[in-house]
């Protein structure tokens, strides 16, 4: 019987709206909305493992320090739900490189709530399930829907409110990611966005104008809108890393190749017309939306350019499962 391994796999997922900054900080609710693009075949795997003590082990590794107490404050935010867990040996294993900006905790607290889920024979759905990830990192709210998603933000929410749910959106999208540097973040998004909120000027205008962004994001992504999606994109990322240049001090995750690459994208734009929008993320890589027809040329030019160390083609993916899991007795 013992010990039970529940097992989850969960894709990253990549803001096309962002998300920076809390309204709630013990609830890791949101200051903003965000919508999302979970990735194809771009994730982590989670098993959760009766064990007589509380061990996280990540790619093989032992987690100690930081990774170690934000498993432990989640335990305890989900006990303070009613959401009990036990003594647990939690493995993952993924194939993006860990806090790179390429949403790697997204997809491990979405692998993990759903590994969860069923271990403690719980029965929440999707949604109720998504207020839990989003306790572990809030963009991983949006990595239990497959394809397209949503994320509420905003003053004045409950944790009920603070909740992801499914978007539609046309199936030709493609997302290219350039790898400019795969090495981890000198600066978390989690530290980045509260100091960002702390001390730039830019960040209530950030929140003010976000709103805008998600309602016009949303429509425009219903509508299959390619470049009034891409333009809404780009917008709300700059605004974003404004905020991060404006705070004291400063945050500056881009490199001189993410400047260029971005200068290459408006350079394709120029030549080719509008098949190639970016956005970036707490870390230099350059995530380049474009669609399925324009996908082999828009490679092919990055490629060509030597900016990035390695390019990665991805698209809309499934949202969080459980892969295997021995049910309760
Ligand atoms: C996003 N990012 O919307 C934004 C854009 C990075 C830039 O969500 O503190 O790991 O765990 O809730 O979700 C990364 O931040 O932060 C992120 P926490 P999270 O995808």
């Amino acid at each position: 019987m013992y010990p039970r391994i529940s097992t989850a796999y969960a894709n990253a997922n990549i803001a096309l709206v962002k998300y920076w900054g809390k309204s709630d900080q013990a609830l890791n609710i949101p200051a903003v909305s965000s919508l999302s693009m979970t990735l194809d075949n771009f994730g982590t795997s989670v098993s959760v493992e009766d064990s007589l003590s509380t061990r996280l082990v990540i790619n093989g590794e032992e987690a100690q320090g930081a990774k170690q107490s934000r498993l432990v404050d989640f335990l305890h935010a989900l006990k303070a739900l009613g959401l009990p867990t036990e003594e647990l040996c939690i493995t993952s294993s993924s194939t993006i490189p860990i806090a790179s900006g390429l949403a790697s905790s997204a997809a491990f607290f979405a692998a993990l709530s759903v590994a969860l889920n069923h271990h403690f024979s719980w029965g929440l759905t999707a949604q109720a399930l998504s207020t839990v990830a989003r306790l572990g990192s809030a963009s991983a709210a949006r990595s239990l829907f497959s394809g397209f998603s949503a994320l509420h933000g905003g003053t004045n929410l409950t944790h009920e409110d603070a909740r992801a749910f499914s978007v539609t959106g046309p199936k030709n999208l493609s997302l290219l990611i350039a790898m400019v540097d795969g090495a981890e973040k000198h600066i978390s998004s989690r530290q980045a966005m509260n100091h960002t909120s702390e001390s730039s000027p830019f960040f209530k205008a950030f929140v003010e104008g976000s709103r805008d962004d998600f309602e016009h994001g949303l429509a425009a992504l219903e509508a299959h809108q390619f470049e009034t999606l891409g333009a809404i994109m780009e917008h709300s990322t700059l605004k974003m890393f404004a905020t991060m240049w404006a705070a004291q001090p400063t945050i500056m995750y881009w490199q001189p190749a993410t400047l260029a690459l971005v200068n290459l994208i408006y350079q394709i734009r120029k030549q080719h017309g509008p098949i190639a929008f970016f956005t970036m993320d707490a870390g230099p890589q350059v995530k380049i939306l474009t669609q399925q027809q324009h996908l082999e040329k828009v490679a092919n030019i990055v490629k060509s350019s030597g900016l990035a160390q390695r390019l990665l083609p991805t698209k809309p993916g499934l949202g969080a499962y459980l892969v295997e899991g021995v049910p309760h007795s």
